[in-house]
């Protein structure tokens, strides 16, 4: 028997591998024993034929592509990168990496090709959480873990479908619940999340800010602001208050969409409630004011205190399996290691330990700029961009642009593979080692349990490869994940907040380590004062607005069987049994205006494409929005490329559209 752990979501469930099946770890922690759909059949997606097994190049994106050799491939990378000024690369990584890769990938880029350009799906997933975490505790660091929903007596999830998208944990919910707890859940959607709540809050897309300063007006005015706690650990509580003084609250309220009774029957739960945690994933992060979101949840919590003690805490849920352990490696280009930024204290430490004079002094592109950008190469790595970024129709101009591409997966039915000229195989989950951070900070090993077909290799040997054809053969000189872990680890000194260093690789797999027990346990934040900041934000609308032409909200999201574009769960039936991907949720009073019936196929379309599909009439979601499954392929034909102005998420769930009968 092996012990590993699953290689999709952010919860990270621990698996048993047992005669070619896969089950459950009664033992461990975090899923005692239960796995969801996708974990469960994780052995059946290494095997599906749409595997990518040779590396292949072509000369044009209009050729077909031709099999060749790993050497050729890495030598046409590396002699391109040499005559490419260091500003013209880029490489697009993955919070589905594991630590070692995204530790090779980042120290090749910023260390050695000496270009800061390295970032990563996460971008468009978590950067509005990264970004909010270091504005308010100086840290991108999250306080609360799994368990404690088992210590809280109030859990919102807002704009966060854990039902579908982190499945397990919503079992410990449901438990928890049993046991007392209460939930409420905030999304414009009755999602299959909101069936167990004790209250449902449907409010309008993008106002949740509104909604959170409402709270915050009401700790405030109700005095229940934990003064000892703000004195010794606050910062801008004066000005906050003065600032709620005037703001308008029937205004705010109305934006909302909530009755006076929906908001006082929340406040009548909140306010009686001792321990609350404030759970949110991609309905706040994903927006034109995704930090702000996030900051006026947080706010919420500095107020009320009700942060570093046992089931309270703003929880934002990681999605993807190890997008936490990039963040810590530095895996976003707006870091550079280690949870070193680019000040001169940091660019000398890290110059020193991977000794090297390389690493430029400002922060690189983000994933979302990088198309952008006219770049002369692009190295893209266990994502898929052409799927997953905004606008679509835009992006596919934009990457046409680019000499060379390289993509490296582990399929061969990627969206972004129609526009790059090298593909290389991956060795996939279960065909290599390495370690992972989940969503609440446990670090853990995925082992080896099947051979690595033939030509494939684990994705940080690939890294490797291009830094020794580039002449960076010393610092690229691993054998083995442990060697890579045990260097990061080293590294993790510089800044010894990120306590890995007490750990040992071959551990971990049995006994998987929590970082950062210490912050909560002392109350540590890392401004320079060492408080938490207190921001006064405030909803300014920025996002796009339904109009005449494109009357409805399109809101994006999961369905639970699925992994996004569904390289690795939309197989055929024979091999997997899942709900059906092809359905527009609208709501009957807008099917009734639009003449249209259950099944009949539509034209969605925005300003910047259109897609097709069948309508499912809903009174699950709300009126003049639909609602669209992110595993629909062709999704982002549609969505604005309009980002939030610090962290460069995207604006995904608010794009104007409009719906015809064909
Ligand atoms: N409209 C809309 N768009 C969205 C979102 C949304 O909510 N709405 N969500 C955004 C978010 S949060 C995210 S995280 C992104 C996700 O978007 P992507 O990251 O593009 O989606 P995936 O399908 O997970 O892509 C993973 C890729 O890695 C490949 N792969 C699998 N295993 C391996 C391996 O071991 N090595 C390598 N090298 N490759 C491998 C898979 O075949 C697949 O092509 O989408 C974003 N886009
Ligand atoms: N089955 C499955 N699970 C997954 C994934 C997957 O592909 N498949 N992907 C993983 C990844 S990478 C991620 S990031 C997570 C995402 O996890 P979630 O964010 O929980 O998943 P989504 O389905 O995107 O849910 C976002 C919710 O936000 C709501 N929403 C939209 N706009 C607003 C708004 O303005 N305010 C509020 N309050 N709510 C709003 C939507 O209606 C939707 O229900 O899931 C992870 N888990
Ligand atoms: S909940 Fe997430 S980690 Fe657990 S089995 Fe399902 S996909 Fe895997
Ligand atoms: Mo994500």
């Amino acid at each position: 028997m092996v012990k590993s752990v699953c290689g999709y979501c952010g919860v990270g469930c621990g698996i048993e591998f047992e005669e070619d099946k896969l089950l459950g770890d009664l033992a461990y922690p975090v899923n005692e024993g239960k796995l969801c759909s996708k974990g469960i059949s994780e052995l059946i997606s290494i095997q599906t034929p749409s595997r990518l097994l040779r590396p292949h190049q072509r000369k044009n994106i209009n050729d077909e592509y031709k099999v060749v050799s790993w050497d050729e491939t890495i030598s046409t990378i590396a002699e391109k990168i040499k005559s490419t000024s260091k500003e013209k690369i880029g490489i697009y990584l993955s919070g589905q990496l594991l630590t070692e890769d995204y530790y090779i990938a980042n120290k090749l880029g910023k260390g050695f090709i000496g270009t800061n350009n390295v970032d990563t799906n996460s971008r468009t997933c978590m950067s509005s959480a990264v970004s909010a975490h270091k504005k308010a505790f100086g840290i991108d660091y999250v306080p609360v873990r799994m368990e404690d929903v088992h210590h809280a007596d109030l859990l919102i999830l807002a704009g966060a479908n854990t039902a579908e998208a982190h499945v397990v944990f919503h079992n410990r919910i449901k438990r928890a619940k049993k046991a007392g707890l209460k939930i409420v859940v905030i999304d414009p959607r009755f999602t299959d999340t909101a069936k167990i709540a004790d209250l449902h809050l449907p409010l309008k897309p993008n106002s949740d800010i509104d909604f959170f300063n409402l709270v915050s007006k009401r700790i405030i005015d109700e005095n229940l602001v934990d003064e000892e706690f703000v004195l010794s650990h606050v910062n801008n509580y004066e000005l906050l208050k003065n600032k709620f003084k005037r703001i308008p609250t029937t205004k705010m309220l109305k934006r909302t969409g909530l009755t006076k009774e929906q908001f006082e029957q929340f406040w009548t739960l909140y306010k009686n409630s001792p321990n609350i945690i404030s759970a949110w994933t991609m309905g706040l992060n994903q927006s034109s004011q995704g930090v702000d979101k996030n900051l006026a949840l947080i706010n919420t919590h500095l107020l009320s205190g009700k942060i570093f003690t046992k089931g309270n805490g703003p929880f934002s849920l990681t999605g993807q399996p190890n997008a936490m352990g990039g963040r810590e490696v530095g895996g976003l280009s707006t870091m550079l290691a280690v949870h070193l930024g680019f000040d001169k204290e940091a660019i000398k430490k890290v110059s020193q330990f991977w000794n090297t004079k390389n690493i430029d002094t400002k922060p690189g592109l983000t994933a979302t700029q990088m198309m952008e950008a006219k770049l002369d190469v692009l190295i893209i790595c266990h994502t898929d961009p052409i799927y997953h970024l905004p606008n679509r129709n835009k992006m596919e101009k934009l990457i046409k642009e680019i000499p060379l591409v390289v993509e490296i997966n582990a399929y061969e039915n990627s969206e972004t593979a129609q526009f790059a000229h090298i593909r290389l195989p991956a060795a996939p989950w279960g065909e290599k080692e390495g370690t992972q951070t989940n969503l609440d900070r446990t670090i853990t090993k995925q082992e080896k349990l099947t051979r690595t077909s033939i030509d494939c290799k684990p994705d940080w040997e690939i890294f490797q490869l291009i830094a020794q054809q580039l002449g960076f053969k010393n610092a690229f000189n691993f054998k083995n994940p442990q060697e890579i872990f045990e260097e990061y680890q080293e590294m993790t000194k510089l800044n010894p907040h990120l306590n890995m260093y007490d750990i040992s690789y071959k551990d971990v797999g049995n006994k998987p380590f929590i970082w950062g027990e210490d912050i909560r346990k002392n109350k540590k934040f890392f401004t320079k004062d060492k408080k938490a900041n207190l921001h006064f934000v405030e909803n300014k609308l920025l996002s796009e607005k339904a109009n005449l032409k494109y009357p409805f909200i399109l809101l994006t999201g999961r369905t639970r069987d699925q992994w996004h574009s569904g390289t690795k769960t939309n197989l055929p039936k024979t091999l997997l049994k899942f709900k059906d991907l092809d359905f527009c949720e609208i709501h009957p009073k807008n099917a009734k205006a639009l003449n249209i019936k259950d099944d009949d196929v539509i034209k969605i379309s925005s300003i910047r494409g259109e897609i097709i599909s069948k309508v499912l009439i809903s009174d699950k979601i709300r009126i003049d929005t639909i609602f669209v499954p992110v595993s629909n392929r062709e999704i982002n034909y549609l969505t604005n490329d309009l980002y939030d102005k610090e962290s460069l998420q995207p604006d995904y769930n608010h794009s104007a559209v409009k719906i015809e009968k064909v």
